[in-house]
């Protein structure tokens, strides 16, 4: 059996998701999976017989100004890879994750290839900080294997690292046993919902990348012309602008800030279209829990974002900013049952094809499968 370390961070977010899950259709496949991380990842919410978890304790000497997590995480890793003789280990998100990985892979004694996947902001955001660039590219290039969750996000890594490593794409997923829409007509009378009002809905981590005002602007245009209400779910630095513009434009009976909330697909299932108006974002993974749910979206012409929407058969595309387009969209699809429902077939449609857990999770499998053989005919 294969064994598979995998670091990420714990916490919410998109990475955290996709190697969680991925570990848990991983360890179905028949891997052992070792989870190296700072504290349980919560998406590791079921027991499997094949899945571990090791912390990585971080200490707080006086001396420290900072506590050391990239080397407490190397150490464990290093400690993981020799005692469980790991085979590949994963890590998701390069800063500092890959750095931390290459130290371990020179620190243990047992051979271990290094996957690293990019995820976005350590590329768009840590990528073009000078003091972190050479080092994010020593860690793709030192990688074993990179992959990223789009192609934008591969052209973005070679035009801003000059990194000369392949990186091959492996698009995200969602686990369809938790992302399908589900008959939960009942939330909507807690959230005062009539039944002919239509349901939009927006989901982040409420930074000013997700550029919440032309959330809030756009929906303003759409209530003009459709009965509805905006689900605002998320927490962030940007919550509290988001309630004072919303008083403002005086739409406070129509929005409801739900904050963050675990049971996403029941709140996607009760929507008719989902917004997402950001100025970055490598893939957009909560445009791909909508689509499973059959929820039709608009987004941005930024990143991946192109790559997970079909323009014009999924949902709609606008520019940055272009909240005057992207109302028009809604408008017309919210007030067309039939083409509404037409493109949440099509969402559900492309989100079981080209993005299906099997299908990702086997490319994964593949790449692993192909480094292990090239170590074999290399000894
Ligand atoms: O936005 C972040 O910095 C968080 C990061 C994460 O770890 O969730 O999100 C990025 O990775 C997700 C999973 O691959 C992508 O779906 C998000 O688009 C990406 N965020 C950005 O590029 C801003």
């Amino acid at each position: 059996m294969k064994k598979i370390g995998i670091t990420c961070y714990p916490t919410i977010g998109g990475s955290g998701i996709i190697a969680t899950e991925l570990g848990k259709l991983l360890a179905e496949r028949g891997f052992e999976i070792h989870f190296i991380t700072s504290s349980l990842p919560f998406r590791l919410d079921s027991i499997h017989p094949d899945i571990y978890f090791h912390e990585v304790e971080i200490s707080h000497y006086p001396v420290f100004q900072y506590p050391p997590y990239d080397l407490a995480l190397a150490a464990k890793m290093a400690d993981v890879i020799d005692r469980e003789k790991i085979d590949i280990l994963h890590v998701h998100y390069a800063m500092p994750h890959a750095i931390s990985a290459i130290l371990a892979r020179d620190i243990a004694s047992h051979d271990v290839k290094i996957v690293t996947t990019l995820h976005g902001t350590d590329i768009t955001v840590l990528g073009i900080d000078r003091i972190f660039k050479r080092m994010i590219a020593y860690g793709i290039e030192q990688s074993d294997a990179v992959t990223a969750v789009s192609n934008e996000l591969v052209k973005q890594t070679l035009q801003q690292l000059k990194v000369k490593k392949k990186i091959e794409v492996i698009y995200n997923f969602v686990n369809e046993k938790e992302y399908y829409k589900k008959d939960k007509d009942y939330i909507k009378d807690y959230y005062e919902i009539h039944p002919d009002e239509k349901v939009i809905i927006h989901i982040s981590n409420f930074r000013k990348v997700k550029r919440i005002q032309d959330v809030i602007y756009t929906f303003e245009k759409i209530q003009k012309h459709v009965k509805s209400k905006l689900l605002l779910v998320g927490d962030g630095p940007e919550l509290q602008t988001a309630f004072e513009l919303v008083n403002k434009l005086a739409l406070t009976e129509k929005v409801v800030f739900l904050g963050r909330q675990k049971n996403i697909s029941d709140l996607l299932s009760i929507s008719d279209l989902k917004l997402l108006m950001s100025e970055q974002e490598s893939f957009g993974l909560v445009l791909l829990e909508a689509m499973a749910c059959e929820v039709s979206t608009i987004g941005t012409n930024i990143g991946g974002i192109p790559e997970v929407i079909s323009h014009g058969e999924t949902g709609y595309i606008v520019e940055l900013g272009d909240t005057e387009t992207a109302a028009n969209y809604a408008i017309s699809l919210l007030n067309d049952e039939k083409l509404l429902k037409k493109f949440s077939a099509q969402a559900l449609n492309r989100a079981q094809t080209l993005f299906h857990s099997e299908h990702i999770v086997e490319q994964y499998i593949m790449l692993y499968k192909k480094l292990l053989s090239d170590t074999i005919k290399g000894e």
